[in-house]
């Protein structure tokens, strides 16, 4: 008896280790579309998903769209084509995905929103949303203003937006706008897209300075690239950034430590890039047959100029 059972169980040990090397060559293929390589936050994301699919052992299919909705919808296509597990994308622009999504969903391949949502009312389309709330990012830089702004009598604010149609864009403005209207005399008097990049958001202040001058009290720009462009436009102008124009913005990356470091960026919110880890956590909880929460937030702090260079050390990004 006692004999017998031995046998069964090394009979047994031995079929399993034999499946084994199948099983553990088998590695889950994720594909991932990204936006493009718009700013150093965008960068820092790139390096985050690729190194964390690397030490997670998940085969990584990445893409870059070089900013345009329709590669990226190409790129979905060709993960759908090639039967990858998982599907994730950063959406460049909220709207225009309904037919692809509906396409992977009836490839049954989950989808993961990774940064920026989409605007579709059917939300069985993709399994979750992992990032920032914007519209807080937004509101913060709206409270830092109000409790900090010195000056007296009307602000005139200048607003460098991101990609038109974007999520980031979109609520960061509306979250600055619900904060400010508490008191009026700050102004935006002029708003327009610098899609996120430095070279367009030195181009656009300085077509700002331009038209409204010494006006201008405030910048709010949805990210620190933009910021950074218009810093040189500021000083081209002969003006103080952070002096002459305050200047607010968002992502809190290495650069934007840098320019807060020699004083001419007051603030920046943290918006954080490094999504990677629980992206790749995200897809192996799904091929572990588990539910996703519907909605991952990022934890994201406020960066002002007073304390940039004893953070500094410690930023990854
Ligand atoms: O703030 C900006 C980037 O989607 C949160 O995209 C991201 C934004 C980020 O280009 O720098």
């Amino acid at each position: 008896m006692t004999l017998r059972r031995r046998t069964i169980l090394t009979a047994g040990t031995l079929a399993l280790a034999s499946a084994m090397p199948a099983l553990a060559q088998k590695k889950i293929v994720l594909g991932f579309s990204q936006i493009g390589a718009e700013s150093e936050w965008r960068t820092a994301n790139s390096e985050s998903i690729k190194a964390s699919a690397k030490d997670a052992g998940i085969e990584l299919k990445f893409s870059d769209a070089q900013q345009k909705q329709e590669n990226q919808i190409k790129a979905i296509r060709s993960f759908i084509a090639q039967k990858v597990d998982v599907i994730a994308f950063s959406p460049v622009v909220e709207s225009g995905w309904g037919t692809v999504l509906r396409e992977a969903k009836a490839a049954k391949i989950p989808v993961i929103l990774s940064d920026r949502a989409v605007d579709e009312k059917d939300d069985s389309l993709w399994v979750s949303f992992m990032g920032s709330d914007f519209v807080e990012e937004g509101r913060r830089a709206g409270r830092w203003l109000l409790e900090n702004y010195k000056g007296q009598g009307d602000v005139n604010i200048v607003e460098l937006q991101g990609t038109v149609g974007s999520a980031p864009a979109i609520d960061r403005k509306k979250g600055f706008e619900e904060i400010i209207k508490a008191q009026p005399r700050f102004k935006i008097i002029r708003s327009q897209t610098g899609d996120f990049t430095r070279a367009k958001g030195k181009e656009v202040m300085e077509a700002f300075l331009k038209a409204e001058g010494k006006k201008i009290n405030v910048l709010y720009a949805h990210n620190d690239d933009m910021a950074i462009g218009a810093i040189q436009a500021i000083e081209e102008a002969g003006l103080k950034p952070a002096k002459d124009i305050t200047i607010i913005s968002i992502d809190a990356v290495k650069g934007a430590f840098e320019a807060m470091i020699a004083g001419k960026l007051n603030v920046s919110v943290e918006c954080s890039p490094l999504l990677g880890p629980q992206l790749m956590q995200a897809v192996k909880d799904l091929k572990a047959g588990k539910t996703l929460p519907r909605r991952i937030v990022t934890q994201e702090g406020v960066f002002p100029m007073e304390v940039a260079a004893k953070e500094f050390p410690k930023r990854k990004y």
